[in-house]
This record gives structure tokens, C-alpha cells and sequence, in this order.
């Protein structure tokens, strides 16, 4: 076989409680910001469909754990949702959440699937973020507490945590570029969100290591590699910028428990800094991982500032460099994102290289399609395209680790078409065609592909 994966590689694919259970009022769920934005705010949803019903697994969890087992998977990332395990974020938990939840995880053991479980995957409950959201240190407290809630509960069969996914992302949409609460561009205010958020992060961790219990709690980035447009000084260092600010800005405290030196002096020289707390560098120097989950869709393409910025505006990322578009880069046709497969070897390398080795696996990779649909024939969605986009990238992840990366597996984003969260049912994702009418899944062609993949634990 021309690509062998090592021994007990994971096959499989990551969802979201929000985005896969549906349910969003039932079960004695609490709101969370998603479905109070879709009240306020539905215009802002494509079509207007919202997160309420979504691909129904609360109801289907049973089902669709059988559709894993039947493309191959033996492990299954998903998330807990933070407001329907403890409704307000604090306090009570939820009886009915913990039946069903601890009904998931047995469920997937029983099907030989290893559950990977994320605390945090956009979903903060309305009470955490009335208090503040990431801004608020009673949210990071709150926040811990729910994590131990989960190990304590989960602890003994969840064997991979994740504390969040992409936290980057709660920065942008909220702090940044306007399309979420709070809704403001305050790059300050952002840049606590994120300081926050890895504190909230290494305070999980020391949680459940507390708990010294049998697995690995880990974190889950999307890692977008910044590929200046040419070598000049100008454009490596506008590359570098945005990799400081996107990339290792988590990384490197979540891998080396430590923020870099020229992240420091960045926010320092443009009176950015957040506000640091005694004690805070050291809880957070504890929040060193044993896995990383890489995200990886596209790449940055960045070059220097063409133009001077305007500097009436508000202080934004977009200060130090320009995106462009690469001449002759291969783009998804059918969700307008560029498709650089050998962007994870470079993540890989750089982390055998540049982060000790870190044990990793990639977290999602996916190509979402408009309109299709029209790839169906004989009622199945023939996705070669997709398999093609698997398949390279796992040739550049086979070769990394060849060379001697530490990456354990490859998840798809996602097992069955799910919402998404300003998408709704546009791009699909799955190995699943999801009715939206009839709730049917039915496999689509890249599904059977990676049965057969997973099966032989490699491919031609
Ligand atoms: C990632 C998120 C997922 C998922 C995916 C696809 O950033 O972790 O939750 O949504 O992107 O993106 P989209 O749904 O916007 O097409």
C-alpha cells in the first residue's frame, strides 16, 4: 500500500453540541448565545434557519453512532454544550444533560468509537455572557468549574479533552470584526478575551490533572499557516505578524506554557496589553498540553501594507499587513476557500520542529460544497472531489509523519451535513447527506472511500 498510516491511527470526524443536537430548548437545556442571537438577530442566519433542530442528534444519537461505526470511525469528536450540562453556567446541573451525555459516551464505546470531548465550541450560556463573556474572571472561574464537573462525571471512560476549539474564534467574531456579542472592535478588549480564554484554558487543565485521572487533556486550534508573498523584509515580517497574533498567540502558551517575547513587546509598544493579574503567568505556564488538535482549512496569504493605514479608525490586526491573492492557487470551486493540501505538512513540521514534537492529530479538515446536490446520482452524493481533497491532504500528513511528526489521526469536518453557524445548511461538509426535510442520512461516496481507508488503515 502506497500510504500506510502507524499503527492505531485515528479515523474519524468532529461535530458540535450546538451544531449536531438540535433540542436547543428541550432536555432542560439552558439558552445559549447562539439561540438568543438567532431571537435577536435572525438576519444575520442564512436562509434564517437557526441551530433549533439541527441534525437532530439528541434524538439520533443511537443511529448515527451506527453510521460511524459503519464508515470506519473509531474515534468521534464532539462537544458538550456548556448551557445544557449546568442551564446558567453556574450552579445546578442538569440530570437529564448527564443521562444524556454519559448515554453518548457509553454508546460510542459500545461501538468500539473513542470519544474526543471539547468543552467549549462557541456555545457560552446568555448568564455567562451577560456577566461578561471572556472578559469576565468569574467566567473563567465558572468555566473551570464546569470542566471539573465533566471530568468528575465522564472522567473515568472520556479518555481526550479538548478545553476549546479554535478560541481565536470568540476574538474575532466578537471583538473584532463585528458579527457577534458583544459586537464591538476594541482590539484591547479582545486581546483580554483571549488572555482569558487560555487562562480559562490552563485552569481546566489543572483541573483535571488534579483529578489525576487516566487520559489526556489537550486544545483544539485552528492553525493557519502565514505564507509571505515574497521573501523581502517587509512581507516576512507582515507574515510573522499574523502568525504571532492568530496562531501563537495560543499556541505557544497552550504547548510551552509561555506567551512569546515579540507578542509581549507587540502589545506593549501599541498600548494593547491586556491586564495581567499576579500569578496569572504562572497558571497559565501550567497549562501546557499533552495533545493538540490542529484545524487546519486554508492558508494566509499575506504581504506588506500596500497603502498607509488610516489610523482614525480603530486599531485592528489589519494594521500590519494586506492579504492578496496568489496567482495559479487551486481553490475550492464551490465554497470560494483556497485548498493548499501541503499546508499540514508545514503545521506539522513546524511542530516537530518549533514545539518539542507536541503529540497532535488533525482536528478537522473539510470541504464544505454549495449547491450539492447537484452531485447526486442514483440518490447518492458522488463527492469525488471530496475524497480527493481527504486524500491530499493525508498525502502531505503521511509524509510529515514519515519524517517524524508526532500526528496521531484525521478527523473530516463533519460526519453528517451539519448547521454552521452563519451558514446553516449552505456548505456541506459530511460523509452524510442530511435531508433537511426527512432527517434521512444517507452515505455518500467519500463515506464509503473512508471506510475502506480506515479499514486498511491507509490508501493507493
Ligand atoms: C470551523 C469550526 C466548525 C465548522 C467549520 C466549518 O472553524 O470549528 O464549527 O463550522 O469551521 O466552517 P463553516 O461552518 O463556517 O463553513
Amino acid at each position: 500500500m502506497k500510504y500506510q498510516f502507524p499503527e492505531n491511527f485515528w479515523w474519524g470526524s468532529a461535530s458540535s453540541a450546538t451544531q449536531s443536537e438540535g433540542a436547543a430548548f428541550d432536555g432542560g437545556k439552558g439558552d445559549n448565545i447562539w439561540d438568543l442571537w438567532y431571537q435577536e438577530q435572525p438576519n444575520r442566519f442564512f436562509n434564517n434557519v437557526s441551530a433549533t433542530k439541527a441534525s437532530t442528534f439528541y434524538q439520533n444519537y443511537q443511529t448515527d453512532i451506527a453510521l460511524m461505526k459503519e464508515i470506519g470511525h473509531n474515534t468521534f469528536r464532539t462537544s458538550f454544550s456548556w448551557s445544557r450540562l449546568i442551564p446558567t453556567g453556574r450552579g445546578e446541573v442538569n440530570q437529564e444533560a448527564v443521562a444524556f451525555y454519559g448515554k453518548v459516551i457509553d454508546e460510542l464505546i459500545a461501538n468500539d468509537i473513542e470519544p474526543f470531548i471539547c468543552l467549549f465550541h462557541f456555545d457560552m450560556p446568555v448568564a455567562m455572557q451577560e456577566l461578561g463573556g471572556w472578559e469576565s474572571r468569574e467566567v473563567v472561574e465558572a468555566y473551570a468549574d464546569f470542566a471539573d464537573v465533566c471530568f468528575k462525571l465522564y472522567g473515568d471512560r472520556v479518555k481526550h479533552w479538548f478545553t476549546f476549539n479554535e478560541p481565536i474564534v470568540p476574538v474575532e467574531g466578537g471583538y473584532l470584526y463585528d458579527f457577534h456579542y458583544p459586537n464591538v472592535v476594541d482590539f484591547k478588549r479582545a486581546a483580554t478575551v483571549a488572555f482569558n480564554t487560555m487562562l480559562a484554558h490552563a485552569e481546566a487543565v489543572k483541573r483535571y490533572r488534579a483529578q489525576q485521572l487516566d487520559g489526556q487533556i489537550g486544545i483544539i486550534l485552528n492553525l493557519t499557516p502565514s505564507y509571505p508573498r515574497s521573501q523581502n523584509t517587509a512581507d516576512v515580517k507582515a507574515a510573522n505578524i499574523a502568525d504571532l497574533l492568530f496562531n501563537r498567540s495560543f499556541l505557544d502558551p497552550s504547548v510551552k506554557g509561555e506567551y512569546p517575547q515579540e507578542l509581549i513587546a507587540f502589545l506593549q509598544e501599541h498600548d494593547q496589553m491586556p491586564a495581567c493579574q499576579e500569578g496569572d503567568l504562572a497558571t497559565i505556564a501550567a497549562g501546557n498540553v499533552d495533545l493538540l488538535g490542529v484545524n487546519y482549512y486554508q492558508p494566509r496569504r499575506i504581504q506588506a501594507k500596500l497603502h498607509t493605514v488610516n489610523t482614525d479608525g480603530p486599531f485592528l490586526p489589519e494594521w500590519f499587513f494586506d492579504y492578496y491573492e496568489m496567482p495559479g492557487r487551486k481553490m475550492n470551486p464551490h465554497r470560494g476557500w483556497e485548498i493548499y493540501e501541503q499546508g499540514v505538512y508545514d503545521i506539522l513540521t513546524n511542530l516537530r520542529e518549533n514545539y518539542g514534537n507536541i503529540p497532535c492529530y488533525i482536528s478537522e479538515n473539510g470541504m464544505g460544497v454549495e449547491g450539492e446536490e447537484k452531485f447526486i446520482e442514483n440518490g447518492q452524493v458522488k463527492d469525488d472531489y471530496r475524497i480527493d481533497f481527504i486524500k491530499g491532504h493525508l498525502t502531505w500528513l503521511h509524509k510529515a509523519v514519515q519524517e517524524g511528526a508526532n500526528c496521531k489521526g484525521y478527523h473530516l469536518w463533519t460526519f453528517i451535513d451539519n448547521w454552521s453557524w452563519a451558514n446553516a445548511y449552505k456548505n456541506r461538509y459530511g460523509f452524510y447527506r442530511l435531508d433537511l426535510e426527512t432527517q434521512t442520512r444517507t452515505v455518500k461516496r467519500s463515506g464509503e472511500w473512508f471506510a475502506q481507508a480506515s479499514k486498511a488503515n491507509g490508501f493507493d
